[in-house]
């Protein structure tokens, strides 16, 4: 009898965690918008603009899921996280996703309970320096003091490399962005490491005199940075995921939200599977079979976003270029 009475609890644990595990997209649905969890502040991937809208690549992540799930890409909230919120925010339910140039790695993708839907950006970890100091690679660092923020990759790896190359280095943790690029550009340290892109758009950004500073030669470790759902929701895992590759795969047909009009009547068959017109692709997402379309026509394609919002600070495309093109851009078939 206890036996049967657990069985029967168990069951109704699995079937009212199934219909909790599955709940994502309709909550997100009667709320009305999308709560993305993003940057507090860094160029070119999270920042509100002049008029406080929020721009960047991995804003057009959450943008492009609003315009799938609603067919407004404008339909989506932004909560700025440090890094060492962000997890602890994505875990209790307060944002919906994170899109926060997050490092995919086995520990977050296990114990933290977490799904990284793919990459968005394919980064490593640098090292910069003022001009001044003529330093010229990253073995010249032994002893030095190094601004770093905490509960990241960064910090992680930043020891290791010194371990390995047997050398030493005074860490300066800070948690808050603004803090730490302060601390680097007033010389309270020698050196400023985080994911390249970071250094990159600081630098641009945030430099009393860009000019002024260098970034090493050395890319100590791999960040390949990528939108973030909570485990145990398939149905949410999956439109996140495949609205990151929509985007792709709209580059890869050379379909842009300028001439994606164009082709709504095309007879490509992959095109007329992007557009919503055979295939079915939308009703297998649980979403409108227009939810592709919608993406790009308000969003882009991946290059479009890469080109508006990473391009003129200098970014090149790199790793992050189509595998057509010689990079690691690949978006599995829409069909
Ligand atoms: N990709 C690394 C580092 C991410 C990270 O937080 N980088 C810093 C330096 S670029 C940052 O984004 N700071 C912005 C902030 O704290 O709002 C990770 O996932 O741990």
């Amino acid at each position: 009898m206890k036996a049967r009475l657990a069985i029967v609890a168990w069951a109704a644990a699995l079937a009212s965690g199934a219909a909790h595990a599955q709940s994502t997209l309709d909550a997100v649905k009667s709320k009305g918008y999308l709560q993305c969890g993003v940057n507090t502040g860094l160029a070119g991937f999270s920042q509100p603009d002049a008029r406080g809208v929020w721009k960047g690549l991995d804003v057009d992540a959450c943008r492009a899921v609003a315009a799938a799930v609603f067919g407004d890409a404008s339909k989506v909230r932004f909560t700025p996280l440090t890094a060492q919120q962000r997890f602890t925010a994505l875990q209790s339910g307060e944002i919906d996703m994170l899109s926060r140039n997050t490092t995919w790695t086995l520990s977050r993708d296990t114990s933290l309970g977490l799904n990284f839907v793919g990459t968005n950006y394919y980064d490593g970890q640098g090292f910069m320096v003022p001009k001044k100091l003529g330093v010229t690679s990253a073995k010249q660092l032994n002893g030095a003091t190094i601004c770093v923020q905490p509960g990241t990759t960064t910090e992680l790896n930043l020891a290791d490399y010194f371990r390995a190359n047997k050398m030493t280095f005074k860490p300066v943790v800070i948690e808050k962005l603004e803090e730490v690029t302060n601390a680097y550009f007033s010389g309270r340290c020698d050196v400023y490491t985080t994911d390249v892109s970071g250094l990159v758009s600081t630098r641009g950004s945030r430099a009393p005199n860009p000019a002024d500073h260098v970034i090493l030669p050395e890319v100590i470790s791999k960040e390949p940075l990528g939108p973030v759902v909570r485990h145990g929701d398939d149905r949410w895992f999956d439109i996140v995921k495949w609205s990151l590759f929509a985007m792709l795969e709209a580059e890869e047909l050379g379909l842009t939200s300028k001439n994606i009009d164009q082709n709504l009547n095309s007879t490509n068959p992959a095109i007329q599977r992007f557009v919503g017109a055979s295939g079915g692709l939308g009703k297998m997402l649980s979403l409108d079979d227009r939810w592709a379309y919608n993406i790009i026509k308000q969003v882009g394609n991946y290059g479009e976003s890469f080109d508006a919002n990473l391009k003129p600070l200098g970014f090149d495309r790199g790793l992050n270029n189509l595998w057509t093109h010689g990079g690691l851009m690949y978006a599995p078939p829409l069909r």
